[in-house]
């Protein structure tokens, strides 16, 4: 498989000073958890993102949005790490430097073994209050095992008693802002960068292969479609990533 990766990538990958991988719900799709915006199985063909992934939503019907978070909270706790989570946990083996930026709610890098991962989209494991945004725990299995379209009445707040919202980031909410600005700092320092599995239309974290792109690293990304590039610098790898990973890391450093 080496002969079908370019070398212009494989130099970068055996050189870099500081790689970035940037990460999409692509990367967890190989563990079951589907994606958001894949034809049939993308969770926007099923949910409408307006009744659920929105503040207003939780608002107007909270037991509906927190049924659903919680759902998915659970499909994340029975999945496992794949071949890409594993891959890319190798990788910071391989280079001096890797930020690892993901838009993923789930925790599947961490339990692959990599040790510092920014979360742009926040997390589906840090549920907060609304009103006081204490942090609340969260059980390793919701009570009444929640199924897809079940409502569920969201926790109290312990500190003020007001409801607790799922911690992640929706629609029209500012991202964590010292995320964001570490994501945006890396992309402008690396000399490489892996997009994987993203459809790079969520702003502002699609600006960040640009920003690496516009920066003078060298930009890969890896998804079964094909990505329309920008220059002798950026190539698409077509496949998944649990399959084009691992191949790449074999290309580049054995
Ligand atoms: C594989 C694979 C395999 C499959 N291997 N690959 C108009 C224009 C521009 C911007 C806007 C606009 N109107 C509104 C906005 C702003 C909005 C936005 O960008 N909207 C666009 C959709 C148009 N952005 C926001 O609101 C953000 N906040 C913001 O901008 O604040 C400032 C502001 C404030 C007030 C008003 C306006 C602006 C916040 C965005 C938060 C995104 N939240 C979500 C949900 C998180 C919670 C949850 O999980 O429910 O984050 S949306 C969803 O999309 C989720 C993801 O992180 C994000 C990105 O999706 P991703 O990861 O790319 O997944 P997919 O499904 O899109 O793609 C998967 C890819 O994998 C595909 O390409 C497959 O081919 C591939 N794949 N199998 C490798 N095996
Ligand atoms: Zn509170």
């Amino acid at each position: 498989m080496s002969a079908t990766f370019p070398h212009v990538l494989l130099d970068a990958l055996r050189t870099t000073r500081h790689l970035v991988v940037f990460t999409g719900a692509g990367v967890s799709a190989e563990s079951g958890i589907p994606t958001f915006r894949d034809a049939l199985s993308g969770l926007w063909e099923r949910f409408d993102p307006a009744q659920l992934a929105t503040p207003e939503a939780f608002a107007e019907d909270p037991t509906l949005v927190w049924g659903w978070y919680e759902w998915r909270r659970m499909k994340v706790l029975a999945a496992q790490p794949n071949l890409a989570h594993h891959a890319i946990a190798e990788l910071e083996t391989c280079v001096p430097r890797l930020t690892l930026v993901t838009q993923n709610v789930d925790d599947l890098h961490e339990r692959a073994g990599s040790t510092e991962v920014i979360h742009l989209h926040g997390s589906l494991h840090q549920p907060r209050c609304v009103a006081c945004s204490m942090p609340h725990g969260t059980l390793s299995s919701a009570p009444g095992e929640p199924e897809e379209g079940r409502r569920l009445e969201p926790p109290r707040c312990l500190h003020c008693g007001e409801r607790v919202r799922p911690g992640v980031v929706w629609f029209g909410e500012m991202l964590p802002e010292s995320a964001l600005q570490a994501a945006f700092a890396a992309a402008q320092d690396c000399d490489c960068l892996l997009s994987i599995g993203t459809s790079g239309v969520v702003q502002p974290a699609a600006m960040i292969p640009q920003l690496a792109a516009e920066s003078g690293a060298v930009v890969a990304h890896v998804n079964p479609q094909p990505v329309s590039v920008h220059g002798p610098r950026e190539f698409s790898l077509e496949g998944p990533a649990g399959v084009v990973l691992p191949a790449l890391l074999d290309a580049a450093f054995q």
